[in-house]
């Protein structure tokens, strides 16, 4: 078999996707995630004129040479831009894989280890009232396991607060890219949060009982000394886990954060290789990998940084926002259902404008997350129904502070 095409297709339903598609000679086809949130058409370009071209003539079954080649010719590796154009790739080449074999991915990464994948909802208000209603009605919707975010008196930014409505019958969509020209400005203050908090876990825990999963996600706002703060006063609260608590560039400051904190820690979800990883977990400093398939060069780096976590008891906790597309997020549902290090998998689901551009096999039933077993990844593009949407300009909010100082968002 040989590839004869590789095109990218990118689509706006809802928010902005990138598409690989590649075609083989055979006629079978298969597609991969290269969505990167916020700065979408640099990762179709990458694709586009430096990739595409590269991969006429070439084996679609050769994933892991493929891979490498990718890597190691470009010279310049790593970086979200690179690894969200390989994971494209690697997605692809696993979907022809499973095409040609009959089978759904995750048999070929080892078959099922499991049911389906346990998950987690997204629950938020602005005071402790919205919130239990907010929670209510993920239970309703069949989470078990709940990410409790909320707003913080004297802050005017709602964090993680679902930032725009679904068209009508459709959920809140908690993902906050907004189609605009300019990204939103939101406000901050730490000594604000670190006091609310833990509060609010204390409402949440003394309304709901000891049994919910409750998740909570920091996202990079804290120094290494608040973060261990935050850790030590959730503890009576009992997080599954406390998500990016500081920055991402500091790896060092998880090695304070764990000397004071037993709260549980999950980290990664803007790494982009397994090297990001590899002290963080020879060093046991985190208990969960928060990676994202489409950010973190597709399903095969995936399937080994849980391989090697697996020596150290460490977790999947696979990122799985609404910006990553359908075919990233079944691309990691694969690699969850064949792993046995598996820990909880974030689920987010689609708006109906997006599933009708990507039409999928996913299940949630049972509070279980199941692929389906089409062969391949199980997610088909409509290609028809991708060029009604196209591209729209859209950026995260980012933060500053009372002085007008910009903080991590
Ligand atoms: O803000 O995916 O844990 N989930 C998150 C996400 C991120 C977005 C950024 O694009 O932190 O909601
Ligand atoms: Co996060």
């Amino acid at each position: 078999m040989k590839i004869t095409a590789a095109e990218v297709i990118v689509t706006s339903p809802t928010r902005n996707f990138v598409t690989l598609k590649i075609t083989t000679d055979e006629g079978l086809t298969g597609i991969g995630d290269a969505t990167l949130n916020g700065r979408e058409l640099a990762v179709a370009h990458y694709l586009k004129d430096h990739v595409a071209q590269l991969l006429i003539g070439k084996d679609p079954h050769a994933i892991e040479d493929m891979w490498q080649f990718l890597y190691r010719s470009s010279y310049w590796r790593r970086g979200p831009v690179t690894m969200a154009a390989i994971a494209a790739v690697d997605m692809a080449l696993w979907d022809i894989k499973g095409k040609a074999a009959g089978m759904p991915v995750y048999q070929l990464l080892g078959g099922a280890c499991r049911r389906g994948l346990s998950t987690y909802g997204h629950a938020s208000g602005r005071d402790v009232e919205e919130l239990f209603d907010s929670i209510r009605a993920e239970q309703e919707h069949g989470y078990t396991a709940i990410r409790v975010q909320t707003s913080v008196p004297g802050i005017k930014a709602l964090y993680g607060v679902a930032a725009q409505k679904q068209a009508s019958g459709e959920r809140y969509d908690y993902e906050p890219a907004q189609r605009t020209a300019q990204p939103a400005e939101e406000d901050w203050d730490t000594r604000a949060y670190l006091r609310h908090v833990p509060t609010v876990f204390e409402a949440v825990r003394h309304e709901f009982g000891p049994e919910m999963i409750l998740l909570h996600d920091g996202h990079h706002r804290m120094t290494p000394l608040q973060a261990a703060q935050l850790g030590k006063s959730l503890e009576p609260y009992d997080l599954f886990w406390l998500e990016d608590c500081t920055p991402a560039e500091n790896q060092e400051a998880l090695r304070l954060v764990r000397q004071h904190t037993t709260t549980p820690l999950a980290i990664g979800e803007v790494f982009n290789t397994i090297w990001d990883f590899k002290d963080l977990i020879r060093e046991q400093l985190i208990d969960y990998v928060r990676a994202a398939s489409t950010h973190f060069g597709g399903i095969s780096p995936l399937k080994k940084v849980m391989d090697y976590a697996a020596m150290y008891q460490v977790k999947s906790g696979f990122h799985g926002p609404t910006d990553v597309s359908p075919v990233g997020f079944a691309a990691q549902v694969h690699v969850g259902m064949a792993i046995h290090n598996f820990g909880l998998q974030e689920f987010m689901p689609h708006s109906e404008k997006t599933n009708s551009v990507f039409r999928q096999q996913l299940t949630f039933e049972g509070g279980l997350l199941h692929p389906g077993d089409a062969p391949g990844l199980g997610v088909e593009l409509d290609e028809k129904e991708a060029a009604k949407y196209p591209y729209q300009q859209a950026y995260l909010p980012y933060n500053r502070l009372n002085d007008g100082t910009v903080h991590d968002w």
